[in-house]
């Protein structure tokens, strides 16, 4: 029987992240609710968790919480300050691991990854291969992580969320719209706490219900972002794995859990995407001109800013402050669901040398 050519996306995200490299590193906090993040002072401390151990989630902690409150949840919590090299460096063991199967990859935060295995040609064949990466990751390197397969892109990614930590979620054309339709709307990527009550307004409370709602009362309300936003729910989502070579720009991006207009949480987390933006612009000897920042506001309005640079560079501090001066322009009081950071217009750092001593 010959099947229809289709597309058969992975979507790979590693568990607690952070925190699970740190329980590798310290086998005595192991099984413990760990927090890495701001220091919680004794309650008094300042700044937001990064991310947390499953353990500690038990007791109610979450990833951008204030510190302060994940310590009245759980104080007897080991609580740690981010190493970010470290776990720029799981980061990289990771991406050479999924990068050593040959797919189209596309990396799109420190710690998850989309892979085309298209041409596997049947999601029996897909989940083999999930299996297998999960099994590599694990052996190699210690760390668990959680897979979703699908026929696009963001299905991928609510399949790999479905059955975290250490799960496997493979969604198969035929059950894409059963699958999706009974699913908080929540559980679309970009859709955070304040879109959902917006969405609950109007009665949608499921991806199903998105899926069937009157598109043009929809686009009244949301605005043109209301188009793309019912065909994911329908299931229909053509957007491609965007290869990088490393070359191309090196981008990281971020979604709060909920909205926020605090310039300080903005400011941290734009100084969180500098910082990662700066490690695999290092790792990958390269320099950049470009810089580009992307707000993404309440409602789905996608703003983004750029400055060039007369000369290329790698210096974290021209990153940050560059990121910070464009953040100034662009932001307003309305509160921002999500924050990116892009280098582009890139030159290996030895071709640059090159060219300036043959001048
Ligand atoms: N991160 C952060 N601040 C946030 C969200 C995440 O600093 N608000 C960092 C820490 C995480 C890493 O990014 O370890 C990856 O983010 P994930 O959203 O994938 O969260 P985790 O991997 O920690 O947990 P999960 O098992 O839910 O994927
Ligand atoms: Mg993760």
């Amino acid at each position: 029987m010959n099947e229809p050519a289709r597309r058969i996306i992975i979507h790979l995200d590693m568990d607690s992240f952070y925190a699970s490299v740190e329980m590798r590193e310290r086998p005595e906090i192991r099984g413990k609710p760990v927090v890495v993040g701001a220091d919680p002072r004794n309650g008094k401390g300042r700044g937001v968790v990064a991310t947390c151990s499953y353990e500690a989630r038990a007791f109610g902690i979450r990833s951008a919480m204030p510190i302060s409150q994940a310590f009245v949840l759980c104080p007897h919590a080991v609580f740690l300050p981010p190493d970010f090299p470290l776990y720029v460096q799981a980061s990289a063991e990771v991406m050479a691991i999924l990068h050593s199967y040959g797919y189209p990859l596309q990396q799109v935060s420190i710690d998850e990854a989309f892979l085309d295995v298209s041409r596997l040609g049947s999601f029996s064949a897909a989940r083999e291969l999930s299996l297998e990466i999960k099994k590599t990751v694990q052996t190699r390197l210690g760390l668990n992580c959680s897979i979703g397969a699908g026929p696009g892109k963001v299905v991928a990614k609510i399949a790999s969320d479905f059955k975290k930590p250490d799960g496997l979620t493979v969604i198969e054309p035929d059950d894409l719209n059963s699958f999706l339709a009974p699913l908080p709307v929540r559980k679309i990527p970009g859709i955070g706490k304040k879109s959902e009550a917006e969405l609950f307004e109007i009665g949608i409370k499921t991806i199903g219900d998105l899926a069937d709602y009157d598109i043009q009362s929809l686009i009244g309300r949301f605005g043109q972002g209301a188009i793309s936003l019912q065909a994911i729910a329908r299931g229909i989502d053509e957007s491609e794995v965007e290869e990088h070579d490393g070359m191309k720009s090196v981008s990281r991006e971020r979604t709060f859990d909920n909205d926020t207009s605090d310039t300080q949480v903005i400011s941290l987390t734009m100084d969180t995407l500098a910082r990662e933006v700066h490690r695999s612009l290092v790792e990958e000897h390269l320099r950049f001109k470009t810089l580009t920042i992307k707000v993404r506001y309440t409602g789905f309005i996608t703003r983004t800013k750029a400055r060039t640079l007369p000369h290329g560079t790698d210096d974290e501090n021209v990153i940050r402050t560059c990121a910070h001066a464009l953040l100034r322009e662009t932001i307003d009081d309305r509160k921002i669901r999500l924050l990116g950071l892009r280098l582009s217009s890139l030159e290996k750092r030895d071709v640059r040398q090159t060219t300036l001593s043959a001048r």
